[in-house]
């Protein structure tokens, strides 16, 4: 395709904004947005007439390549992103993990594995263990290399999980850094009896491994994350929100002021837990994700949740395994390598269960699977919006087409999709990544190396305020009592 590009007469929808224009891109840039832009001969039109030109999906968090519960991932950052891209996602933020306990060899492992990357991405690091040399290494992650986002995980015993001490320093330094603190958030130590009532009990299967992780445990670990933060006084960001229970903590710091965002996956928002119960193993092994996939109310009130804004965005947690590697727990639930697929879902199942059921508007649509993301991450507005000079990520999507989600037809590597069978209405017809046109007539075309790298810069919007609120809390401890003794 050429380097320029004119997208004719479609609905441009931003955030806060509709309008109909033509949108004119060059060398990977927008150029122009405004109705009937005089093109010279050179360039590629698109007819968008009758559908929505939105920015790309941003999906603020995927697995990609990812080496976990004894094996890797089957989509790298190949076909992963091709995936992506296939769905209207054009911008993922995965989360590096460190190597040997070293968070500069776990970003130079996923830096290598990126470079054979479709579209753009960024990372989000995890932090596993507390000493000298890890906080040096978050301050090199920020000042250096682009990230602006740690991780913490409050659960996987034995392998990931921190404690609360670390959790503690953690968002010390976070806060010192203006890095966004995020947690994964179910109580361990829990997690692990609960795995072994269930063993005890006989209980082996797939089905075993949301039983021994109920809610409860969800919600403790987000009110305690939430309180720790508030303690800190620094913003948190709640990752795969599951439940009722974790999202009614996040509604509740929210309406008290507090910096919290929530972020529910696809998986959480339409799905219900009666997969794990199948009876074919790979069937409902496929299911099994941490935390959980709920009960069926839970997925409801997460999408009303959204509407109303006390969920901000939408991620995946897209982190798969084929029926080969879910067979890994065959004989026990806990062996089960955890995740599920989304990166290529994510965007025409929200937009069949969020606006074509009448839930939110188009612009509320862009807002909370690519604007927000763009604004936490502090890269917008050169990511999450169609306006001069953002960057060329675009899709069009007709809201008379339809979808239809199938393990022959999807681009993933995995053999199997928790989505399977579902069909909706909209469908992403063209997707721009980086001012190419990449996915056309349900065709891919997509240049290993062609994504780059995005840096993402520390204090984003939600730590405006945060040093004020410190200077009112600590001049107010100055040891105002005079004591007779
Ligand atoms: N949960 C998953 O299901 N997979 C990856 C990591 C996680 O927290
Ligand atoms: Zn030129
Ligand atoms: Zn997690
Ligand atoms: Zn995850």
């Amino acid at each position: 395709s050429s380097s320029k590009i004119l997208i004719k007469g479609g609905t441009v929808v931003n955030a806060h904004h509709q309008e109909i224009a033509d949108v004119f891109v060059e060398h990977g840039i927008i150029v122009d947005v405004k109705p009937n832009i005089k093109i010279g001969d050179d360039v590629t039109v698109l007819d968008a007439t009758g559908k929505f030109v939105m920015p790309g999906g941003i999906d603020p968090h995927t697995h990609l390549a990812f080496d976990f519960m004894g094996t890797r991932t089957i989509d790298d950052f190949f076909s992963g992103q091709a995936a992506a891209l296939a769905g209207g996602t054009t911008m993922h933020i995965d989360f590096a993990i460190p190597v040997g306990g070293s968070l500069i060899a776990g970003f130079e492992a996923y830096e290598e594995r990126a470079e054979k990357s479709v579209m753009d991405y960024g990372f989000h690091m995890a932090v596993t263990k507390w000493d000298d040399t890890v906080s040096k290494e978050m301050e090199i992650m920020v000042n250096e290399k682009g990230i602006n986002s740690f991780k913490f995980f409050m659960a996987y015993k034995g392998a990931l999980m921190i404690n609360d001490v670390l959790l503690l320093e953690g968002l010390k330094k976070c806060k010192s850094l203006g890095a966004l603190a995020m947690v994964h958030a179910e109580h361990g130590d829990a997690v692990f009896e609960g795995q072994k009532r269930m063993i005890e009990l006989g209980i082996t299967g797939p089905e075993g491994h949301a039983l021994s992780r109920p809610a409860v445990l969800e919600g403790e670990a987000t009110a305690r994350a939430i309180r720790l933060a508030a303690f800190v006084n620094t913003p948190l960001y709640v990752v795969h929100v599951m439940s009722i229970d974790a999202m009614e903590e996040i509604a509740k710091a929210r309406k008290s002021g507090q910096k919290v965002i929530g972020e529910p996956i696809v998986a959480g928002l339409v799905l219900d837990d009666s997969g794990p119960w199948d009876p074919d193993f790979v069937t409902a092994a496929k299911y099994v994700m941490s935390p959980p996939i709920r009960a069926a109310g839970h997925g409801k009130a997460l999408q009303a949740a959204l509407s109303t804004g006390i969920l901000q965005l939408v991620g995946t947690d897209h982190c798969v395994f084929n029926s080969t590697q879910k067979s890994l727990g065959i004989d026990d639930f806990r062996k089960i390598p955890n995740g599920v697929n989304g990166i290529e879902e994510r965007m025409h199942l929200v937009w069949d269960t969020m606006v074509e059921s009448g839930q939110i508007s188009v612009s509320d649509y862009v807002r909370i699977t690519s604007t927000e993301s763009a604004r936490i991450f502090n890269i917008y507005p050169r990511k999450g919006a169609i306006l001069a000079g953002s960057d060329a990520d675009i899709i069009i999507l007709n809201p008379n087409s339809s979808f239809e989600i199938s393990t022959s037809t999807h681009h993933s590597r995995t053999d199997t999709n928790v989505f399977e069978g579902r069909r909706g209405k909209g469908k992403v017809e063209v997707t721009i990544a980086g001012g190419r046109i990449v996915w056309i007539n349900d065709e891919l075309k997509v240049t290993p190396g062609s994504g780059k790298y995005v840096k993402m810069p520390p204090f984003s919007y939600l730590f405006a305020g945060i040093d004020k609120v410190d200077a009112m809390y600590f001049s107010s401890l100055k040891a105002p009592v005079k004591r007779a003794w």
